[in-house]
C-alpha cells in the first residue's frame, strides 16, 4: 500500500521531494513530523504502518513519510524506499542501549538499491534529556564519517520544542539535486 501510494505521489508530483522518516519506535519520528507540519507538539501514539504529510518549506514541497519503527514493522520499510530523495533517521539520544540496533537497521537500509541516490539527515533527538548522547557521540557510534556512499549530515534537536529541526531542513534544502 505504501509503495503504491509513494509511486502515485512521485508520478503526479514531479516537483516534490520525497523524504522518509525512519528510526526505532519511540525515537520521536511522529513528533518531528507534526512539529514540522504545525509547529506544535501533538500527542502521539505508536505509528502503525505510516503517516504521510505534505510540507512546504521555503517554497520547497516535501512529501514526508513517517514509517512505524517497531520491530515487526521494520521489515516493511523497504516498501517505502522507491524515489526517496532524503532519509531522515531519527535517533533517541537518550536510548544508549538500542543505538546498536539503530546502526544495524540504518546500514541494512542504506544497502538497499532503491536508496542508492538518497541523502541522509540524522536527527539526534531528545537533546533535552539529561545525560543523553551528543550528536558527536552518535555520529561516532554510527560511523558516519566512514559513510562514503551517501551524503549525510547530523543535527541535534528536540522535537518537543522544535529546536534544531529547521537547521536540519536547511541542510536538506541546500542539498537538493534539482
Ligand atoms: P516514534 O514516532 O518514533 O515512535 P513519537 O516516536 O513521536 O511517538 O515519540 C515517542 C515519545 O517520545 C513521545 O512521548 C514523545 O512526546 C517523546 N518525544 C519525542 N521527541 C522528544 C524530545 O525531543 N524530547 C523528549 N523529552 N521527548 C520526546 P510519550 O510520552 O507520548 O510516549
Amino acid at each position: 500500500m505504501g509503495y503504491v501510494l509513494s509511486r502515485l505521489w512521485s508520478y503526479f508530483s514531479g516537483r516534490e521531494y520525497k523524504i522518509i522518516i525512519v528510526g526505532l519506535d519511540n525515537a520521536g519520528k511522529t513528533t518531528i513530523l507534526y512539529q514540522l507540519l504545525m509547529n506544535e507538539v501533538v500527542h502521539t501514539s505508536p505509528t502503525i504502518g505510516s503517516n504521510v504529510e505534505e510540507i512546504t518549506w521555503k517554497n520547497i514541497h516535501f512529501i514526508m513519510w513517517d514509517i512505524g519503527g517497531q520491530e515487526s514493522l521494520r521489515q516493511s520499510w523497504s516498501t517505502y524506499y522507491g524515489n526517496t530523495d532524503f532519509v531522515i533517521l531519527v535517533v533517541d539520544s537518550s536510548d544508549r542501549d538500542r543505538l546498536s540496533v539503530t546502526k544495524e537497521e540504518f546500514y541494512r537500509m542504506l544497502a538497499h538499491d532503491d536508496l542508492y541516490k538518497a541523502q541522509v539527515l540524522v536527527y539526534a533527538n531528545k537533546q533535552d534529556i539529561e545525560g543523553c548522547m551528543t550528536a558527536s557521540e552518535i555520529s561516532q557510534s554510527l560511523r558516519l564519517t566512514a559513510l562514503k556512499t551517501h551524503g549525510w549530515h547530523i543535527q541535534s534537536c528536540c522535537a518537543i520544542t522544535g529546536e534544531g529541526l529547521n537547521q536540519g531542513l536547511e541542510w536538506i534544502a541546500s542539498n537538493i539535486k534539482r
